[in-house]
């Protein structure tokens, strides 16, 4: 076993010296083994990458400070607890609030001595930070799907019991973070997980067709909803989706997630289990870049993985129900939903909610929940819709919106609108290049490149990540830039706009200048020759810019 293997092993469920280490205050951190563990407490050891050269120079040690996830199924809350966690961005993090690509809300920059105050803040909000990261089974994502909304509530509901039913039931957590009793010569027990948990992060993802905001197959295990009349028939099952990979290392690749069947609701949670136990049992404990479940189904076979799921479960899965996909992308603007209750989905660049010079995110979202009686939902391309609101309500919602300037949605190119960005420098440490901060910079460069031919108001999907292990799922973006290195990219082009193709490598570990220069005549060959609604990476692959894919579409079943 790997020592991550051992560390997990010895750590008396998630315990380890974490308690010990907050209360060093000689250091600002904590030791690297507790740095492992306090992932599955929802937290992570960071430092600021951009005072690292400055503060080795004067011999003192990193500028460390921990990011806190927040737990948040389906990515719906209150406006109560909206204000009590931009009251935790005021209190304790260094750069408000941050959407991110799983639905949920990040807090950067809290310092040591703050985050047992900043998690137990979120947890007198009613909503947790545990195993928001760590390898278990992480926060559950659901289509944010305003328009059906009698739908999507009934996903909705499948995606909160998955992440209890899904939990870890150490009590590790309310012994750390929230003061609970220590237990004292009892026996403790994971039943899914056991003592060494997973060997390696797991994602759950919910969609309904024809809407793919939450990627679904880009998910270890994906699921999608068939809705039929208003009633949810079950399940469409998808295994072994999954983005990360490495440069230079062929046996590591993202990997789109196979339809394997079709479960009724009251057999989901059991499906759950069983498909992570086999990864429990099955997944490679020895080499942590090959212990994503997509390794282990394609080391395995695919069929082997599904018998043994079935095996399991007691029962072969259903044959998969016809579904199709429009797009993976979010809605703008108001939409009426059931029962007339309206919701208004606004963009949010890169996810952050700051207060800036004409865009007073938090200020303004402060003042909305004061006045807003329905919930707010948060959605994997790093939006949020105001949910529920009376017809009455509308216009209050409108100007409270113009007035702090979050209305970009109306303004802003089509490009803009749909592009994600994950996090990178400074907070990352495993970024290689800019992201959220080169993004602004970046879109206005290629903006004016597509004016030049006409296209500022095609939709198209950019993804920008600044390494290779794609937390904003640059694969499936129909032009991403990979990180490599400081102001280098590799350039892929091609997938869809509805998560169901992977891109392609296009050109590799280059600069701004030539990313530009290989992209002006693709968007000309575009603007000249595009067929009705049709995408820019479908026409590149029509057009042979981009090869075939190599791999067949998942095993998807198209209506
Ligand atoms: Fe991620 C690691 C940020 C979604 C694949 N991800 C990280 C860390 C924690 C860096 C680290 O390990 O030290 C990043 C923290 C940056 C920071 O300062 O905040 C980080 N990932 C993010 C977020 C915040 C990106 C964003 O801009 O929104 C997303 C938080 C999601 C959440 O709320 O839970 C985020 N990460 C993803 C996704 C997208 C998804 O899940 O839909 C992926 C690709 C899907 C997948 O898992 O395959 C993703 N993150 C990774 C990987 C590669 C995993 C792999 O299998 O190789 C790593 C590195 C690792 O685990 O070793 C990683
Ligand atoms: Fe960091 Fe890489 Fe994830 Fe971006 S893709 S947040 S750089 S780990």
């Amino acid at each position: 076993m790997s020592s991550f293997e051992t560390l997990k092993q010895q750590s008396r469920y998630l315990r380890g010296g974490i308690a010990a280490g907050l209360a060093d205050p000689v250091t600002g951190a904590i030791s690297e083994d507790d740095g492992k563990l306090i992932k599955f407490h929802g937290t992570y050891q960071q430092d600021d990458r951009d005072l690292r050269d400055e503060r080795r120079r004067q011999k003192l040690e990193p500028a460390y400070s921990f990011m806190v996830r927040a737990r948040l199924a389906g990515g719906v809350m209150t406006p109560a607890q909206w204000l009590a966690f931009d009251a935790i961005a005021s209190d304790y993090a260094s750069s408000g609030l941050r959407i991110t690509t799983r639905q949920t809300f990040q807090w950067h920059g809290v310092i040591k001595r703050n985050l047992k105050p900043t998690i137990a803040a979120i947890d007198a909000a009613m909503a947790s930070t545990i195993a928001a990261c760590g390898d278990i089974n992480r926060n559950v994502v659901c289509n944010v799907n305003p328009v059906e909304s009698a739908a999507h509530e009934l996903a909705y509901g499948w995606a909160v019991r998955l992440s209890e039913h899904l939990k870890p039931k150490t009590r590790a957590y309310h012994e750390i973070w929230l003061d609970g009793e220590k237990l004292v010569g009892e026996e403790e027990h994971e039943p899914l997980y056991g003592p060494t948990y997973l060997p390696r992060k797991f994602k759950i993802g919910l969609a309904i067709p024809p809407l793919n905001d939450a990627d679904v197959l880009a998910q270890d295990l994906g699921l999608i909803a068939i809705i039929e009349r208003g009633e949810l028939l079950g399940f469409n099952v998808a295994i072994g989706g999954g983005m990360g990979a490495s440069h230079g290392d062929p046996a590591t690749y993202p990997r789109l997630a196979d339809v394997i069947g079709f479960v009724r609701p009251e057999q989901l949670l059991a499906l759950a289990e069983a498909v992570i136990s086999v990864q429990r049992d099955w997944g490679d404990r020895h080499e942590r870049k090959h212990a994503r479940l997509k390794y282990t189904i394609d080391t395995r076979g695919l069929d082997v993985f599904k018998a043994e799921v079935e095996n399991r479960l007691g029962h072969a899965l259903e044959p998969a129900r016809a579904f199709r996909f429009e797009h993976n992308g979010d809605r703008y603007g108001w939409v009426q939903g059931h029962a007339g209750r309206w919701h208004l989905t606004l963009q949010v660049e890169a996810g952050r909610l700051l207060d800036r010079p004409g865009q007073a995110w938090l200020s303004g979202m402060r003042e909305l929940a004061r006045v807003h009686t329905g919930d707010i939902r948060l959605t994997c391309n790093q939006n949020l819709v105001i949910a529920n609101v009376a017809d009455a309500d509308r216009a209050a919602i409108d100007a409270i919106v113009g007035r702090h300037g979050l209305d970009g949605y109306r303004r802003h190119s089509a490009i803009r609108q749909h592009a994600i960005a994950c996090v990178a420098l400074p907070t990352c440490g495993l970024a290689m290049a800019e992201s959220e901060r080169y993004l602004p910079t970046f879109l206005s460069k290629l903006e004016a490149s597509l004016e030049g031919h006409g296209l500022l108001d095609a939709p198209i999907l950019l993804r920008l990540s600044g390494c290779p292990n794609g937390c904003s799922r640059p694969y499936l973006g129909e032009i991403a830039l990979v990180g490599r290195a400081p102001g280098r990219y590799d350039l892929r082009l091609g997938a869809d706009f509805s998560g169901q193709r992977l891109n392609q490598l296009y050109r590799e570990n280059v600069d701004e200048a030539a990313i530009l220069a290989a992209l002006d005549p693709l968007f000309a060959r575009y603007a000249a020759g595009r067929g009705e609604g049709e995408g820019f990476g479908d026409f590149l692959l029509r057009d042979g810019v981009i090869a075939p894919p190599p791999r067949r579409i998942a095993a998807t079943v198209t209506a």
